[in-house]
């Protein structure tokens, strides 16, 4: 339990592959799951990224969801406006990040409305590792609120990321418990380390991506 390995890694880290210069992580998820708080104060202390916000644009209906955000993996989103004819794998996202809380998740329509996407998506989709993080773990566990440490001891917690990593069809290797800063003025080394781990994570998952000859999903 201890930040200062994937903080060096994080930091040193540089795309192997030559056609990218920064790897391309979509958060998907119900308002409210917790991805602009994602990773982003632990994030923006110590290293630069871009954000692009999506929508899924207002005069459509949510049945059109995962069909704009296939058109964003592809690349052909630019900033919900300008569309993209030719994107490259620089354009392209190379980590697909499922964002749900675990209250969210607990509620059928929250979940079952991620699980429509998902299901879609991966229909569409494939080669593209998928992660599913279930964020305000600290609201729902007393044990992981108390001592953010109890993350990996909890046993109602590990159930419950077995749960909806099931429902989910996501693999529980790629599922990851999440506590966000919210009212905390000061990070912590705690909150920090979990958070980096999962980030180390994305990292190491798209950098695979990209590497695998390829970087090549096929999007039908
Ligand atoms: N207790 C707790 N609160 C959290 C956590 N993550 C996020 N929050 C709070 O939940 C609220 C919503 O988080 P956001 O990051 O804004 O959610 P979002 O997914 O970006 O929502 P949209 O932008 O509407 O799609 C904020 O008030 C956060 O402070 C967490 O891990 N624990
Ligand atoms: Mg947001």
């Amino acid at each position: 339990w201890s930040k200062e390995n994937d903080l060096q890694d994080i930091n040193t880290y540089q795309p192997h592959n030559s056609e990218i210069q920064y790897l391309r992580i979509l958060l998907c998820g119900p308002t409210g799951s917790g991805k602009s708080s994602d990773l982003f104060i632990v994030t923006a202390k110590h290293f630069s990224f871009t954000v692009h916000n999506f929508q899924n644009p207002k005069s459509r209906t949510r049945d059109f969801l995962p069909f704009y955000i296939k058109q964003v993996m592809k690349g052909h989103v630019k900033d919900n406006r300008d569309y993209n004819e030719n994107p490259g794998l620089s354009d392209k996202v190379h980590v697909l990040v499922s964002v749900i809380s675990v209250s969210q998740a607990k509620t059928l329509i929250d979940l079952n409305n991620l699980t429509n996407i998902i299901f879609t998506l991966s229909f569409y989709v494939s080669g593209i590792p998928q992660m599913l993080l279930q964020t305000k773990i600290d609201e729902a566990f007393l044990e992981v609120k108390e001592d953010i440490k109890n993350v990996y001891k909890s046993s109602p917690l590990k159930e419950q990321m077995e749960k909806v990593s099931q429902s989910l069809g996501i693999p529980v290797n790629c599922s990851f418990p999440v506590k966000n800063y919210h009212s905390e003025i000061h990070t912590d080394d705690n909150t920090d380390t979990l958070i980096l781990s999962t980030l180390r994570k994305m990292i190491d998952f798209g950098e695979d991506f990209v590497n695998s000859r390829t970087g090549k999903y096929w999007i039908f």
